[in-house]
C-alpha cells in the first residue's frame, strides 16, 4: 500500500544548503520510496538555545511503501551518514529527518510520535509545509491553514538558491 508522507529536514552545522540538496538527493533513492515534491529553501532562527548557527530547513513530500518505522529506520540512516552527532538536546545538527505527517495517521510509539508533536509552533515546518500542500489538515480535523494562523511567519526567510 502506497502512503504519503512528509519529511521535515533541517541543519544548522557543515554547509546547511548543501548538506539539505545532498539530503534530498538521498531521498530521491529511498528504497521503496519516491520524492514527489520539495519546498523552497528557508532560512530561520533557532528555536532553543541561541547561541548556534541559524538553521536551514525544508519539507519533502514522499510516497512510500515503508511503513512508519522502516520509514523512521531509513531516515535516521541518513542522519548518521552526513555523520550526526548528538551533543545536547535543542542543540546544532548536520541534519535532522523528522516524519512530520504520515497519510492521516496518530502514532505513538516509544521511537515515534506522528504526527511531529512540535509542528504546532514550528513555522519551519508550517510554512514550507503549506508551500507544497495548502489543503491539508491533521487526523484531528485542525486544517493547516488555522495551524498557519496561530504561528507568526517571524523571521522565517525563503532563501533565494
Ligand atoms: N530551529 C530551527 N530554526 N530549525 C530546526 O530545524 C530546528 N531543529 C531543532 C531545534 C533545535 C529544536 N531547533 C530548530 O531540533
Amino acid at each position: 500500500m502506497t502512503h504519503t508522507a512528509y519529511i521535515g529536514i533541517g541543519s544548522n552545522l557543515g554547509d546547511p544548503v548543501g548538506q539539505i540538496q545532498q539530503a534530498l538527493a538521498e531521498l530521491e533513492q529511498l528504497p521503496q520510496s519516491q520524492l514527489v515534491q520539495t519546498s523552497s529553501l528557508y532560512g530561520s532562527k533557532p528555536m532553543g538555545p541561541q547561541d548556534q548557527p541559524d538553521y536551514v530547513n525544508a519539507v519533502a513530500k514522499l510516497e512510500t511503501e515503508l511503513s512508519p518505522l522502516d520509514l523512521l529506520d531509513a531516515l535516521q540512516q541518513l542522519e548518521q551518514d552526513h555523520q550526526r552527532i548528538r551533543e545536547r538536546r535543542w542543540g546544532p545538527r548536520t541534519l535532522d529527518l523528522d516524519i512530520v505527517l504520515f497519510d492521516q495517521q496518530s502514532i505513538q510509539l516509544p521511537r515515534l510520535t506522528v504526527p511531529h508533536v512540535g509542528m504546532h509552533q514550528r513555522n519551519f515546518v508550517l510554512y514550507p509545509l503549506a508551500e507544497i500542500s495548502p489543503e491539508l489538515s491533521l487526523p484531528d480535523g485542525t486544517s493547516l491553514q488555522q495551524l498557519l494562523d496561530n504561528c507568526p511567519l517571524a523571521e522565517l526567510t525563503k532563501l533565494n538558491l
